[in-house]
């Protein structure tokens, strides 16, 4: 019977591999391609006639289909793809257009000029052009010399700027700092101090100029981190180590659908998020079928402020994804380090700011992680006469995706676990953004100074990371519950006990979105995510449980600016009911940003959210204090946090799987490429 179902799939495939015309079939998440985005350009310029006008293209991403669209696609799939869309995000004569195109009929559906505050998405070109503006700006050259410099060596870098409660709408600006080569490579650890340069995007030109103090930029001589400058002596080299998986990786990459162990998911990619999970389900060998767990996990937006009031460092309060884009400085991963040997690459594409299509390589890897830990094990020495010892080593699925957004590196990094838990870590190294000073030593310190003296002349400025993740969990089904399980103390009085204490713990299911902001670190509580609908034999709700990480909410006070712009940053954990608009928990248009579009605006509405599809939110945070192993470059700090089945399956869904086969040397070889 088996074989004969076998052979019906077989011949099923085999038919539709004959039938179905050939290329590649989208699935509906799959991201923009290349001549998807090079149409997307065609129509819209077509759209826009007239070539006096400047047309620049600042997003272009998947318009998705709606969600019952795409579940309803994955039920009856192979049928055919809903209509592709774009949207479009462009400056047309100094105005923001949304703009929605169909890619089967060739039509712009929509468009709209956004009137509200803030700004779309930075392009590498205008940062480009912004940044050599000084090197031909005469009150620039005039500072540099007036500083005994080579103006050969001085190179410009782009910092957005934030809102602090002007009333005025400004302009799409810039401010422009600018750094020391002269002996080193590591250009953001010799800033140029007291030098501000502001620019307007729209006029790509210089509309202020600051040169307002001189202080030494700190020295070139031990800042390289590149092998080829180091001098001895080294420090000790590990010996020879590898991954190899002589029969090929476990997993199976179909477009972008990935399918390892018993996962399936989907591997998007983003010029704003970075990577894109989607429609991660699991395999239940007691239930024999998939069982949803996230519809869809990506990063929605990083706030990165920087605690120094001073006027050359208030403004610095980074929204990386949506001023800078976490995926559009997403670089080339490098096969061997930056990924283990046995991963396999995938490219992405985005649109330039005149629309054509680029591409970066290995954008995203994926790779099977075996680092000695153990998934399970038992020993049994209470059996008189015997040793019973079981052990299965951990094998897990990686994605990992690299963005460099400017001086910072972040390793982004989703894993998936045979014992159905989703992992997101993210790893921070770099190079830290400094300050230069006349100090040299911390005798000399007698104001404060908003950070630590790392170097000579060199101020690393305290700052935060926040990562605010969009999981939208869909545990066998859509609609969920938000539980709150805590962990309560409790006194026993009327000594019906030896003990006077012991916790319990006490369910509480958020009706609203109020019930759902939660500052990690105060009461301890489990929080699941459930499904109100569906119980185990025994009667336990289906779920996942939020595992956190070490996290930090925002220290900053309410009526900061730049905290009302990062609203989001305020706590941990939130709830909200699914909309497919609200995606960017820091606004659609983060760059300069009031603070009007924000997840804590969106969640003021105070929103049914029991027994409905619901979307958590979950904000890990990194209070940065520097220290001197930070300089030159930071070894990589990582936080992050996991989503683990609770009373998911009907028992331990990893006990009866086999551990990998042992790879018997010399036999294999490595694979170098
Ligand atoms: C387009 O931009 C350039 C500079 O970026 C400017 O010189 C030109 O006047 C602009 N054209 C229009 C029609 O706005
Ligand atoms: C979805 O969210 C947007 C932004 O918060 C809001 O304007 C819109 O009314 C919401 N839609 C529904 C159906 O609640
Ligand atoms: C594997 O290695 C063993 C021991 O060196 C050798 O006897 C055997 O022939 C090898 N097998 C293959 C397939 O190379
Ligand atoms: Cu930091």
């Amino acid at each position: 019977m088996a074989s004969s179902s076998t052979f019906k799939t077989l011949f099923v495939l085999i038919l539709l591999w004959i039938l179905l015309p050939s290329g590649h079939q989208h699935h509906p998440l799959d991201p923009l391609t290349p001549s998807e985005l090079a149409q997307i350009r065609t129509i819209v310029k077509g759209w826009n006639p007239g070539s006096t006008h400047n047309l620049t293209f600042q997003y272009v991403g998947l318009e998705e289909p709606d969600k019952p669209t795409i579940l309803s696609w994955l039920l009856k799939h192979p049928t055919k793809t809903p209509s592709r869309q774009a949207f479009v995000i462009a400056r047309v004569d100094k105005k923001t257009h949304e703009i929605i195109v169909d890619l089967s009929t060739h039509l712009v559906i929509s468009d709209r000029i956004y009137t509200g505050y803030g700004y779309p998405l930075l392009t590498f070109e205008e940062q480009t052009a912004a940044n050599a503006l000084p090197l031909k700006y005469a009150p620039f050259i005039a500072s540099i010399s007036k500083r005994g410099l080579k103006l050969a060596e001085v190179v410009c870098e782009s910092f957005s700027v934030g809102w602090f409660g002007e009333r005025r709408r400004s302009k799409r600006v810039l401010k422009i700092l600018c750094f020391y080569l002269d002996g080193t490579e590591n250009l953001y650890v010799r800033p140029l101090e007291g030098i501000t340069v502001v620019v307007d995007l729209d006029d790509m030109k210089i509309t202020e100029y600051y040169d307002r103090f001189v202080v030494p930029v700190p020295k070139a001589d031990g800042t390289e981190y590149q092998a080829s400058k180091q001098k001895p002596p080294f420090g000790q080299r590990p010996k020879a180590i590898t991954v190899v998986q002589p029969d090929g990786p476990g997993f199976k990459i179909d477009g972008h659908t990935v399918r390892w162990a018993n996962w399936v998911f989907h591997l998007g990619f983003d010029i704003r998020a970075g990577p894109i999970i989607s429609l991660a389900s699991i395999y239940d060998i007691e239930k024999n079928t998939f069982r949803r767990v996230l519809y869809k996990g990506y990063v929605s937006e990083m706030f990165v402020p920087y605690m120094d009031p001073t006027e050359e460092w208030y403004y610095k309060t980074y929204f990386d994804a949506g001023e800078y884009g976490f995926g559009l400085c997403a670089v080339p991963l490098e096969p061997l380090t930056d990924c283990p040997a046995n991963a396999v690459f995938m490219d992405g594409y985005f649109a330039g700011q005149d629309g054509k299509p680029i591409k970066i390589s290995n954008v995203l890897c994926v790779f099977e992680r075996y680092a000695g830990d153990v998934m399970w094990r038992h020993t049994e020495t209470g059996i008189p006469g015997k040793v019973i010892r079981e052990v299965r080593p951990e094998v897990s699925l990686v994605v990992r995706m690299v963005s460099t957004v400017g001086n910072y590196d972040y390793i982004v990094d989703w894993e998936f676990k045979q014992s159905g838990s989703i992992k997101a870590v993210v790893g921070l190294t770099g190079v830290l953004e400094v300050k230069g000073v006349t100090y040299t030593h911390t005798d000399q310190i007698k104001e404060n100074v908003y950070g630590t003296l790392l170097a000579e002349n060199t101020i690393a400025v305290y700052h935060d990371h926040f990562l605010s993740y969009h999981l939208d969990l869909d545990v066998d089904g859509d609609d969920n519950s938000f539980v709150k399980a805590k962990l309560q103390t409790t006194r026993v009085t009327d000594k019906s006990s030896p003990r006077t204490s012991y916790w319990t713990v006490v369910k509480e299911t958020a009706k609203t979105e109020s019930d759902a902001r939660i500052q990690l670190g105060s009461d301890p509580a489990e929080l699941l995510v459930v499904n109100p609908n569906k119980k185990t034999n025994v009667g336990n709700n289906v779920g996942y449980r939020l595992i956190p990480g070490s996290s930090a909410a925002s220290l900053l006070s309410d009526d900061d600016y730049s905290q009302i712009r990062a609203a989001f940053t305020k706590y941990n954990v939130w709830v909200t009911p699914y909309n497919k608009s609200e995606k960017w928990v820091g606004g659609v248009y983060a760059d300069q940003s009031r603070g009007d579009d924000t997840l804590a605006i969106w969640s003021q509405r105070d929103r049914e959210i029991e027994n409905k599809d619901i979307v958590l939110w979950y904000t890990l945070g990194f209070h940065h204090v520097p220290c001197q192993e930070d300089f030159p470059l930071m070894p990589t700090l990582s936080a992050g946090f996991e989503l683990r089945p609770a009373n998911f399956f009907e028992s331990n869904p990893v006990l009866n799987t086999k551990p990998p086969k042992h790879v018997v040397w010399p036999n294999c070889t490595t694979k170098v490429q």
